[in-house]
């Protein structure tokens, strides 16, 4: 078998295509009892839909202390002309900013929270490692939309990932409403590979992570998904946590209120699933996107990453 077997071949062809899903989404053997948090009819839901809405699934005091860490890690002219903060393409501001899990302990020891990182293990049936970790900032009035996508098609094509053995585990920092641009899915859209057409650009990534224009789905498979799955915005109080399978087609709006919706997303990848050289044939993109680490987060226990805050918790 060829090394680098390309078994979801994408920017190759001039037309798209779309083509069926070859890898389980919930990787533990039927009837095989994988012990973490998540329960059968959660598993059975996220197989299903792609997705899996936890509404506030942390304590309002734990995200008070992530939002004092974030206004640190922004506040610290060392850490944001770093590479890793990712500016917004008209207002400047932050954006994205890249490898938290390393940049700030807090956000570090997060990742390996029994909650995320194990409902990881128990969905990826294996060790897990961090691929990719961010906060969304999407500031009030400047944070800018991000057009539909499958991660797994640009992880896949930019960053070597071989199979679909990998899930983004979102935690809302702020409330995501109807209106400050949560993010949207496409419930089972997972279950398609969309082949994108156009040859990727050389350091693709200083562009695509402001504006994403390549390795974006065309207008009819993304209709045809639609048709077939139907739209959602899970919304929910922050402290609520958005499971999602690394190749569900989602995307989110521009956010025109006032009022920030701000994120952290770990990307957490099977220690079986590493990666390999990039399938687009080009350099591997920088680490701080795409971690080329593998050591797998060990279990770790709650009390051990729980943030709690100095500031009173706000009233009920
Ligand atoms: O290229 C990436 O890895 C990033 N791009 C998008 C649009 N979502 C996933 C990830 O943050
Ligand atoms: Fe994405």
């Amino acid at each position: 078998m060829q090394m680098n077997q390309d078994s979801y071949p994408s920017r190759i062809a001039d037309q798209p295509m779309m083509t069926l899903r070859l890898d389980p989404v919930v990787w533990s053997q039927p009837g095989e009892i994988t012990t973490g948090p998540l329960s059968e009819y959660q598993l059975k839901s996220y197989a299903e839909q792609g997705y899996l809405f936890l509404p506030e699934l942390f304590a309002v005091s734990e995200v008070q202390a992530l939002m004092q860490e974030i206004r640190r890690l922004g506040d610290d002219a060392s850490i944001t002309t770093r590479p890793e903060c990712i500016t917004e393409p008209k207002s400047g501001d932050i954006r994205s900013m890249f490898c938290v899990h390393e940049l700030s302990d807090t956000f570090g020891r997060l990742a390996a929270h029994p909650k995320l990182a194990g409902a990881a293990r128990q969905i990826l049936a294996s060790d897990v490692y961090l691929h990719q970790s961010r906060i969304n900032l999407k500031p009030g009035f400047r944070g800018d939309a991000f057009y539909w996508h499958s991660d797994f098609e640009t992880w896949h094509v930019e960053d070597g990932m071989p199979r679909m053995r990998a899930l983004s585990i979102s935690l809302l920092l702020t409330d995501n409403n109807a209106f400050n641009g949560p993010l949207m899915v496409v419930a089972g859209s997972h279950m398609k590979f969309i082949s994108c057409v156009g040859k990727t650009p050389e350091n693709h990534y200083q562009q695509s992570l402001k504006k994403q224009e390549y390795g974006v789905p065309d207008e009819e498979s993304i209709a045809h998904c639609i048709q077939d799955g139907g739209l959602t915005a899970p919304t929910g109080k922050a402290g609520s946590v958005l499971l999602f399978d690394c190749n569900v087609l989602h995307g989110s709006n521009a956010n025109m209120t006032p009022w920030p919706r701000s994120n952290v997303f770990f990307v957490y990848n099977s220690a079986l699933n590493t990666l390999t050289s990039p399938y687009s044939g080009q350099q591997p993109r920088p680490r701080f996107i795409a971690n080329r680490h593998f050591d797998p987060i060990p279990p770790v226990r709650e009390v051990d990453t729980v943030t709690t805050t100095t500031e009173p918790a706000r009233s009920a």
